[in-house]
């Protein structure tokens, strides 16, 4: 008998459940996050993420056998067999056989990837194929000793096999039970990827590596290779890459291609370039030739922060004259020779995508309108919403943005970019994104912070919405990214969140520590400071916890002067608990003492810095018009008695 459950489940419990069998259980690969104040919440099964379109509970089991079959035919993509390979080793199988078709044999459990061998095995179990899905589409079943992954194409086998990985239990050995399910899913809108496309300190290389592997886990399918302050991308356009630096341009290339992410490789010269110069034209097609040579498919010329009023050669006045027409007439005649002259003429380009001068809005403009008109139609145009930190994007908006621009709409969604505050970091979900944004569109992007391990939280919610916006809830894809980032440790899970509310505020994201808020909101209403004193505790202890336990250790340097910011204003404010407990009954001497103490903590708490990549140093912020105003509201209740 087979149950549906809806995709827009909250905390999706997930299916291929382990069954605890004696000496065979353990922890499941992701807990479920902690609830307010450390209860957990829903059951004891991991949460999938992305949430699927639709997951069927089965009423049959399988079991893990020492030696598992993997059926796929030759030329099988190889990035799919290996994560399935891993996925049944880590869940306690010992021996993973690539077998042609051999029929299931005495028992073993058998996997089906792709082919007639999983189209019959979906039958079997009573799944659909992939006829009718989209592309990246795939349908995963599982029970009664075999597991079929198909895919609609070799990127929709590959997000199959993502989220098997997610199913299986981690054992170190075998024999664990699962229950049955069957999965059908695809993605909301073809593209999905992160920009980096910040200002201040690039992303290192091992950085870069590490994200294409979260994007991968996440169903992501695009980087977009393009951070501000890369001199060869801006300022020296023109000049080839130093070996060095195109080898490790390769290997993202490569890594990226066997995690089916297609890198984009963007290419600025609106700085310096002459639009009407051939010899411009040849240095950018042969800039990017350089970088097809390694692999590169995609490329984009962003023409963002740039002025479209003062023109780079006198040639290009003569030639378009002057205003927002004229600029946009300017660079659709230089998109359109790289697209004529370079991308055409490359059969495997993806389609050329740019970045407008005028990204941020939806008047109707000259500059628009040139570009509408005269720009090649499969140019893709890059678009942040209506404001350059949109609060809000709506389908309709995207609906009316395909029509201004006059091309497919690829969304630069810049959250939870911080390189416009550097003083901050950004840990709260993805928010205020409708529900049929994504179908209108060509993609979406999300350009991150400076932080990369930092930017996962915010990240991995993105990528939530992004794969199944309609069942996107911000909330409840926040709980699930902290429970991955802490490895389904509770603990580490309770200090993770304890800490991204206090970092939670951006132009999305309005409130500033929801949860810390509350509490203290609660105190002053009904004096309860034994329970506020517990949170505040916890906020203090949050920063040791993570540095002790949080696998990521990116996150915990990327974090530093937040985590130590953190623990000082935790200090401060019990503290200044202790001053209002202490005003409010008469102990004058305990609260002198306090008092005096108070304002060196709060100056403590205030000095630690975030380091820019030009030296200059950014004290940082957390919870900010939350932590500080308590203090100062303690401070002030001796006058308020
Ligand atoms: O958003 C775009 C298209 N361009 C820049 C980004 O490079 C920058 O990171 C963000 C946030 O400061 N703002 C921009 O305008």
């Amino acid at each position: 008998m087979h149950r549906t459950r809806t995709a827009a489940a909250t905390t999706l419990a997930v299916a291929l459940a382990v069954v605890p069998l004696a000496g065979a259980a353990g922890p499941p690969r992701t807990a479920p996050a902690p609830g307010p104040g450390g209860a957990r919440t829903g059951p004891a099964t991991a949460a999938l993420s992305p949430v699927p379109r639709s997951v069927h509970d089965r009423s049959d089991h399988l079991t893990i056998t020492p030696t598992v079959a993997l059926v796929a035919r030759p030329g099988a993509d190889a990035p799919t067999l290996a994560l399935v390979t891993k996925s049944l080793r880590a869940a306690g199988a010992q021996h993973v056989l690539r077998v042609g078709r051999a029929a299931p044999k005495g028992g073993r459990l058998t996997v089906y990837v792709d082919g007639p061998d999983a189209a019959r095995a979906l039958r079997e179990l009573g799944a659909s194929g992939t006829a009718g899905l989209p592309a990246e589409g795939y349908a995963l079943a599982a029970g009664s000793g075999r597991i079929a992954l198909a895919g609609k194409d070799a990127a929709g086998t590959y997000h199959a096999a993502q989220t098997l990985s997610q199913l299986l239990p981690h054992r170190d050995r075998p024999g664990a039970q699962i229950r049955g399910t069957a999965v059908r899913d695809w993605p909301a809108t073809p593209l999905r990827g992160v920009v980096e496309g910040f200002y201040g300190t690039p992303w290192s290389h091992a950085a870069r590596l590490d994200q294409l592997d979260f994007a991968a886990r996440h169903k992501m399918n695009l980087y977009v290779y393009t951070p501000k302050d890369d001199a060869y991308l801006r300022e020296k356009w023109r000049d080839p890459y130093p070996a060095q630096q195109l080898d490790q341009i390769k290997e993202l290339v490569d890594r990226a291609r066997a995690r089916h992410v297609e890198f984009t490789y963007a290419l600025s010269p609106g700085l310096s370039v002459c639009y009407s110069s051939d010899a411009d034209v040849k240095a950018l097609t042969a800039k990017f030739g350089t970088l097809w040579d390694i692999g590169v498919r995609t490329f984009a010329v962003p023409l963002d922060d740039i002025s479209y009023t003062t023109w780079n050669c006198a040639a290009d006045k003569e030639k378009f004259g002057t205003g927002g027409g004229a600029a946009g007439t300017a660079q659709a005649q230089l998109l359109n020779r790289v697209n004529q002259e370079f991308i055409a003429r490359h059969p495997g380009a993806r389609p050329l995508q740019m970045v407008p001068t005028e990204y941020h809005d939806l008047k109707a403009t000259p500059y628009k309108a040139a570009l509408a008109a005269k720009l090649d139609r499969n140019v893709v145009v890059e678009w942040t919403g209506v404001a350059v930190l949109a609060p809000a994007i709506t389908a309709a908006q995207a609906k009316q943005a395909r029509q201004v621009f006059g091309h497919p709409i690829l969304i630069w969604d810049n959250y939870p970019v911080n390189d416009y505050v550097t003083k901050r970091l950004m840990l709260g979900p993805f928010n205020q994104r409708g529900p049929g944004l994504p179908a209108q569109l060509a993609g979406i992007t999300a350009n991150p912070m400076i932080q990369p391990a930092a930017s996962k939280l915010a990240l991995a919610t993105f990528a939530d919405y992004a794969w199944n916006d309609g069942a996107y809830r911000a909330r409840a894809s926040w709980n699930t990214a902290l429970a991955e980032l802490a490895g389904g440790d509770a603990r580490t899970a309770r200090a993770l969140r304890a800490f991204a509310d206090v970092n939670y505020t951006s132009a999305i994201n309005p409130q500033q520590a929801p949860e810390l808020a509350a509490a203290l909101d609660r105190f002053w209403k009904d004096g309860g400071a034994r329970r506020l004193d517990a949170v505040l505790r916890a906020l203090g202890d949050a920063p040791g916890v993570l540095r002790a336990r949080l696998a990521d250790r990116g996150f915990v340097r990327d974090s530093a002067p937040w985590l130590d910011a953190t623990r000082a204003w935790a200090v401060a404010a019990r503290d200044a608990l202790r001053l209002v407990r202490a005003t409010r009954a008469g102990d004058a001497a305990t609260a002198r003492q306090l008092r005096a103490r108070i304002p060196g903590l709060v100056q403590k708490a205030t000095s630690y810095v975030y380091v820019d990549m030009k030296g200059k140093r950014i004290p940082v912020v957390v919870g900010d018009g939350v932590l500080d105003s308590f203090v100062a509201r303690a401070l002030a209740e001796r006058h308020a008695r």
